[in-house]
């Protein structure tokens, strides 16, 4: 066989934007399409913070997902980042995937993103996520609704948590994107810079054991990262807006901070795959969330 006559494989690539109110299960579903963890979850609003982009790669397919803030309105300089970076990622991607959460039901916030799609000029699928939590007559309610936005003509119900319905939805995205190469690695799954992951494995049990204005608040930087043979110590400051918040974060005796540390320690351990000592200091950095020089720093663009 001459080369000439060699099949040519035609790869097919590109990105794919989440969109949709905070707390409905995106990077949830992200990870679960990655089939790693690429993004921190939790039951608070507006957990994600950054762009994050994680990569699901089939046999002749790469889809680029692009992890995003929810939408919600901005309050100050971080969330007016966070929603101009999910309207910039909008435009740039070739498809979206507006995620709605199937156990409340669609509301105005929902609309509010179907206009924006619309204007955006992509093309949109939506996926119904939380379904494990519906039976089937309101499984079919909610397909419904989310059909009558108004916007993509796909709707698919899925559960991000337990993975039903991930097939379907994959296989519609990847025939959305445009043929062309692979732009990552096969075995490559995000984008994120190292010490942002970590940044957010502590951020992540942060957020699980705090409420009300704290998971806001909070963020987390590595200062320092020493590799040994057997041991990481990994150096990470949690920052705090005032003395009140470090003192619940602290807790009494310290109980809140280790516990924190504790957990934080072995989600690092199985992120680095090898023995971790985690250093972890509370700091008061008043405003942190208004400075826009730090917020460049911390890489929320
Ligand atoms: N029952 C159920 N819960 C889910 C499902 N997907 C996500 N969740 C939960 O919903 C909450 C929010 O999940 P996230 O993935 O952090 O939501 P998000 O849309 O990324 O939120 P933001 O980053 O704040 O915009 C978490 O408590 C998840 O465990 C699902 O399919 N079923
Ligand atoms: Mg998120």
């Amino acid at each position: 066989m001459s080369v000439e006559d060699a099949p040519e494989t035609r790869t097919r690539s590109g990105f794919i934007a989440l969109a949709g109110r905070p707390n409905v299960g995106k990077s949830t579903l992200v990870n679960a399409m990655v089939g790693r963890k690429v993004a921190i979850v939790s039951d608070k609003p507006q957990t994600t913070r950054r762009a994050i982009r994680g990569v699901a790669t089939g046999p002749d397919w790469q889809l680029v997902l692009v992890d995003l803030p929810g939408v919600q309105r901005p309050r100050d300089a971080l969330t007016e980042r966070m929603q101009r970076r999910v309207e910039r990622e909008l435009a740039e991607s070739d498809a979206a995937l507006f995620v709605v959460n199937g156990e409340q039901g669609i509301g105005p916030g929902d609309r509010f993103i179907a206009n924006a799609l619309l204007e955006a000029g992509v093309p949109v699928a939506i996926a119904v996520n939380k379904v494990d939590r519906l039976d089937r007559p309101r499984t079919v309610l909610a397909l419904q609704a989310a059909s009558e936005l108004g916007v993509g003509d796909a709707v698919f119900p899925i559960s991000a948590r337990t993975g039903n319905g991930l097939g379907p939805l994959l296989d519609h995205l990847a025939a959305l994107i445009p043929e062309g190469p692979f732009f990552f690695e096969p075995d490559e799954s995000s984008d994120q810079p190292q010490h942002v992951m970590l940044a957010e494995l502590v951020r992540e049990q942060v957020l699980r054991r705090t409420f009300q204005e704290i998971p806001h608040a909070v963020e987390v930087v590595i200062e320092d990262l020493e590799e040994g043979r057997d041991l990481t110590i990994v150096r990470a400051l949690l920052w705090v807006e005032t003395d009140s918040q470090k003192g619940i974060v602290i807790g009494a005796r310290g109980a809140m901070i280790k516990a924190i540390g504790t957990a934080a320690r072995r989600e690092l351990q199985r992120e680095l795959d090898t023995r971790v000592h985690l250093d972890l200091r509370v700091r008061v950095r008043r405003s942190w969330r208004a400075d826009e020089s730090l917020l460049d720093r911390l890489g929320i663009e």
